[in-house]
């Protein structure tokens, strides 16, 4: 994933992981991002809504002055979990944007990005995260298990995120409790929603299963919940909506 190490070797040589555990410290206790998400038995449909500024399929989605208003709105809206993209170079997203929604809701909030080393989970931890995404397709089985390993033991909850069959089998390996299907090809960035059902009977009960990506409206949220969604991850039908809380409310009838 081309310059993510580049950049954390850049913020790393600002603040060392030392300075960034000593934060983590004093960071307040996590949420339970996976009782917020229903705890994998189902029952009312959630939505993790997402602070999303750009896209690399799509170029610059929203100007979105204002992270912390628009979160306070995704919460009022009745969103389960806030997700704040904080990668950079292809998704205009900041550790500041991260900061300024932690301060604005009492949801969890999850730190969306490419996570390849541990710092990143330390530093979400800094940054009052509750939750981090690691993606199977850019981790071995060894930083899966160890990556998850770590952020149970800073309080945090991980989505882990699968993309094909192998990956979910992966994932279950690797005794995740929380998995996303993201419906979005990596390679070619198109959106295929019938992934999520080729894939999400594959995942065990008592997981929280995560439909992520293509949510245009209130009929493909009623389409993921039908093949097994307890949560959709949804950024840019919300952040181009003029009205967020109310799409979100319309979602979870
Ligand atoms: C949201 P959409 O189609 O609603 O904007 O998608 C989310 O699934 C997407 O932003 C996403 C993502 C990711 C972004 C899913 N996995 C990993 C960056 C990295």
């Amino acid at each position: 994933i081309e310059g993510v190490r580049e950049d954390l070797a850049e913020r790393r040589r600002a603040l060392p992981l030392e300075k960034v555990r000593t934060a983590a410290s004093s960071a307040p206790t996590p949420k339970d991002a996976f009782a917020a998400l229903g705890g994998g038995r189902g029952g009312d449909l959630a939505v993790i809504a997402e602070v999303k500024r750009s896209s690399p399929s799509k170029g610059a989605l929203a100007d979105i002055a204002d992270p912390a208003a628009l979160a306070a709105a995704y919460e009022r809206g009745g969103a389960a979990v806030i997700s704040v993209l904080t990668e950079e170079r292809r998704f205009g997203g900041s550790l500041s944007d991260l900061d300024a929604v932690r301060a604005a809701v009492a949801l969890p909030v999850l730190r969306k990005d490419f996570t390849v080393d541990e710092y990143q989970i330390w530093e979400a931890r800094a940054h009052g995260a509750d939750v981090v995404l690691l993606i199977v397709a850019a981790l071995s089985d060894a930083d899966l298990t160890s990556f998850l390993a770590l952020t149970h033991e800073l309080g945090m909850k991980a989505i882990v995120e699968t993309h094909t069959e192998e990956e979910v089998r992966r994932a279950v390996a690797a005794e995740a409790s929380i998995i996303g299907v993201n419906v979005r090809n990596l390679k070619t960035l198109d959106i295929d929603r019938d992934v999520f059902a080729g894939l999400a009977h594959l995942i065990p009960a008592g997981t929280v299963i995560i439909a992520e990506s293509g949510v245009r409206d209130a009929a493909d949220v009623a389409d993921y919940a039908g093949s097994g969604a307890h949560a959709v991850l949804v950024g840019e039908a919300l952040v181009r909506h003029s009205d967020p809380a109310a799409t979100i409310d319309e979602f979870r009838r």
